[in-house]
Order: C-alpha cells, then sequence, then structure tokens
C-alpha cells in the first residue's frame, strides 16, 4: 500500500473558440453615418450568427430546501435499515395519492445486505423543530421489496459491498412500457465479479433483463449511480442516449472524481442481449489512479476520501445544472486508520481491531457538485477531454442532515432522484431514523 498525497494538478488546456469571419460588408468601427453604407447594388444585410438558445447555470440558490420524510416499515423480503444506495422518481406512480404538491412515487433499494427495490409513496416533506423524526410523515409501500438482480446474467456473482445505481425512464425505442434501469458492482471486483452490471425490469419489478457491459468503461467507473438525460440536450449532444451512468469509487480507481456516461440499451436490442456491450459516450471521467499515468487531471480539490453516491441532471424553466452529491473530504488525506495512522508499506502493520482501514480525511463535509451541462457537451463533441470540466459551484447540506455525529463520519449521502416536471430533488440520508433512511427534498426553481 502506498500514501499519496492529494495535490490537484490541472491541466489546463486552451479552448480556441473560432470567432467566425464575416461573410458581410465591414464597416469602420463605431461609424453609422450614410456615408458609410454598403456600395451601391449590395442590399444584403450582414449575415448574423445563428441564436443559440440561452441556457443559464443553476445556482445553489436556486436550491429551497423543503424538509423530510420518513421511510416504511419492512416488506417482502428486505427492509429501509442500511439503505439508501440507488433511488428514482416515477412520475406516473401512486396516481390516487393526495393533491398535495408531491405527485410520484419513488423506487428505491433497501438493505445493503439484500439490494431490493421497492416502490413507495412520496408524502409531503415537513421542516420540524430540530432534528426529531416524529414530527416527520411517513411513506407508505406501493410495491414490496422485491430481488431484481439475482439470475440476471451473472450479477450474482457480487456481494462484496455491492454498489447499485437505478433510473426510470418512459417507453424508448421498440419498447412498449417503462423500464426501471439499474447497474450493480462491488467494492473490489476482480476477475472472478467483473461481469456485466447493467440490465433493466419492468415496473412491477417481473421481467428483469440483462446483463450488459458499459464499453469502454473501468468496471469502477459505469455502476453505482444513473440518471436520466433531459431529452432536448440528448437530442442535441448524445443522440438515443437519454441515461447517464457512472461511479465514484475511493481511492481514484473510477477517475479521481464523479465518472459519467451516456448509453441508450434500448438501441442496442430489445432487450440487448445477455453480455452484450454497450456504446457508451463519456462525459466526464478524470484520471484513474488504476489505468492512467501521472501527472494527473483530476476534479479539484479531490480527495482519495471522497464518495460521490448520487447524480442527478437538474433543470428549471432556461437553467439546468449536472448535480453530484455526495461526502467530500477536507483538509488532509491518507491511507491508513481514522486517527491519522497511515498504513505502511511493509510490516509491522498496526492494530485495525474496528475493519477501519481505508481513505480518510481530516474531515468530511456533505455536499452538492454543480457541472454546467455545456461542458459535457463539448465533452461529447470532442472539444473538450473527459478530465477537463470541473464543479462551478457547491452547496454544503450537512445543516440540513440528521445523522452528521462526528468529524470523521463517511456516507453523509445517498442516492437521489429528480422530479423534473414540479422541479424537487429527493435524497436519501443512510441511518437518519435509526437504521433506516431518511428523504430530504429541495425545491429547483
Ligand atoms: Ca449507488
Amino acid at each position: 500500500m502506498r500514501w499519496a498525497t492529494v495535490v490537484a494538478i490541472m491541466l489546463v488546456l486552451p479552448i480556441f473558440i473560432g470567432c467566425g469571419a464575416s461573410t458581410g460588408p465591414t464597416y469602420p468601427p463605431g461609424n453609422n453615418n450614410e456615408g458609410n453604407n454598403p456600395p451601391p447594388g449590395d442590399n444584403n444585410p450582414p449575415e448574423q450568427p445563428p441564436q443559440q438558445p440561452a441556457i443559464g447555470l443553476l445556482q445553489p440558490s436556486d436550491l429551497t430546501y423543503l424538509g423530510a420524510f420518513r421511510l416504511p416499515d419492512a416488506s417482502g423480503g428486505s427492509s429501509w435499515e442500511w439503505s439508501g444506495d440507488a433511488m428514482t422518481y416515477r412520475p406516473d406512480g401512486d396516481a390516487d395519492g393526495p393533491d398535495d404538491g408531491f405527485p410520484g412515487s419513488i423506487f428505491g433499494v433497501g438493505h445493503d445486505w439484500d439490494k431490493q427495490v421497492s416502490e413507495v409513496t412520496i408524502p409531503a416533506p415537513v421542516i420540524g423543530q430540530g432534528k426529531g423524526v416524529e414530527e416527520l410523515n411517513r411513506a407508505e409501500t406501493l410495491r414490496p421489496f422485491a430481488n431484481v438482480h439475482s439470475g440476471v446474467g451473472q450479477l450474482d456473482r457480487l456481494d462484496e459491498m455491492v454498489r447499485v445505481g437505478m433510473a426510470y425512464l418512459p417507453a424508448q425505442g421498440a419498447q412498449t412500457r417503462a423500464k426501471l434501469y439499474l447497474c450493480f458492482g462491488q467494492h473490489l471486483q476482480g476477475e472472478e465479479q467483473s461481469v456485466p452490471s447493467h440490465m433493466w425490469c419492468e415496473t412491477d419489478l417481473s421481467g428483469s433483463r440483462g446483463a450488459w457491459r458499459i464499453g469502454g468503461a473501468s468496471i469502477y467507473s459505469a455502476n453505482d449511480y444513473m440518471f436520466d438525460i433531459p431529452a432536448p440536450w440528448a437530442a442535441a449532444n448524445t443522440p438515443g442516449k437519454l441515461l447517464a451512468t457512472g461511479r465514484f469509487r475511493d481511492g481514484g480507481w473510477s477517475g479521481q472524481g464523479p465518472c459519467l456516461f451516456a448509453i441508450g440499451p434500448w438501441s442496442q436490442g430489445n432487450p440487448p442481449a445477455d453480455g452484450t456491450i454497450l456504446d457508451a459516450l463519456p462525459l466526464l471521467r478524470y484520471d484513474s489512479t488504476a489505468t492512467d499515468q501521472e501527472p494527473f487531471a483530476t476534479m479539484d480539490d479531490y480527495h482519495h476520501a471522497d464518495e460521490w453516491t448520487g447524480g442527478s441532471w437538474l433543470t428549471a424553466s432556461d437553467r439546468a445544472a449536472v448535480v453530484f452529491v455526495g461526502t467530500k473530504g477536507t483538509g488532509d488525506c491518507w491511507y491508513g486508520l481514522p486517527d491519522g495512522t497511515v498504513w505502511p508499506d511493509e510490516p509491522p502493520y498496526p492494530q485495525d481491531p474496528n475493519g477501519d482501514r481505508g481513505w480518510w480525511s481530516s474531515g468530511f463535509v456533505g455536499e452538492m457538485l454543480f457541472y454546467d451541462p455545456s461542458d459535457l457537451a463539448a465533452v461529447a463533441r470532442g472539444t473538450m477531454q473527459p478530465n477537463e470540466p470541473q464543479p462551478y459551484a457547491t452547496l454544503p447540506i450537512d445543516d440540513q442532515l440528521f445523522h452528521i455525529t462526528h468529524a470523521q463520519e463517511k456516507y453523509h449521502t445517498g442516492a437521489c432522484a429528480f422530479d423534473r416536471e414540479h422541479g424537487i430533488l429527493y435524497l436519501l440520508e443512510p441511518l437518519a431514523d435509526g437504521e433506516r433512511s431518511l428523504v430530504h427534498a429541495w425545491r429547483v426553481q
């Protein structure tokens, strides 16, 4: 094992934006006198550059905290205890629910040992006095926990710290019904666990199909979060690929910052055959400590102890942002034990009675990272490298979370999901209601 001082090395590659040569007549600067009219016989006005629709950036101040709600009791084959790894929003879910401003339903992944999927209602979030959960509403189970991945491809080989991502999309291509897309990985994926990672199932949690591999992606960079790409952006930049999938794996194995690829599994079969390699377009991929050479291009202020657990492509009227949620390491970063013990390269090794060996930072902050969709568009078009985009803003969220107990707490967050029509971002906070997760909500406008 080695200890790395984390130094963010920025490769600043200038991007030259061409100034289109004017094909119209040239006027002397600052002179609009009639005496400088174009020569007789030229009645064409100067050509205007095409107007690009102005897409602004959502700022952290555009998010307003709405409160939280609790999750229901155990159901089917699992529970919401030790949960939070994946969630997605279903616009037409809970059609008989009350008209309370929070329509639709949420699919989430339950206990980490089972990784089963359940669908729940969305009660109105509440901001209580203090951080007591008793004042909060509780969701109800619409569909009990079910194992949707067992028997799909070789996904049963995954059993150590399994990671899951999940996204809902309406019917695409030749599909006749909406689908749930899922991806699976695990903390250490040796040859035996380097299995095709992606699948889909019906919204009633039947009809699982898969599994498929993400083309050109490390197994560590594609299988922990998934979310939908807004259709107009996808049409312009990633035609046929409406699904974003990625992962951040600590230690920089996935790339030193969050990873993101655009995919469209329905374009390669209905369903694609088991083992299909899905065509994937990188949108964000920093240099990996596992596969790239130094000097590394990393996310600004990167720590090997960071954890990015979820993402959503936020939109509100004419503004947008690609947001990742997670836990950012602050101060110093080292490989070893939380008390600052650096793991030596050779014996004698220190005692580790609690199994804490791993990447640590002096402190951890729950936050959202904001990326500019036009940067990801430039990556998709090849005018920017996948390791170049940087967050333009961050939103600290620990003040809203319920379960921050000490400075070195990891995993402040779980997965997130976005109700695009009503502009509501949902976030799972693990272990915030006893051993269950809580769901937090922000208005995006
Ligand atoms: Ca996940």
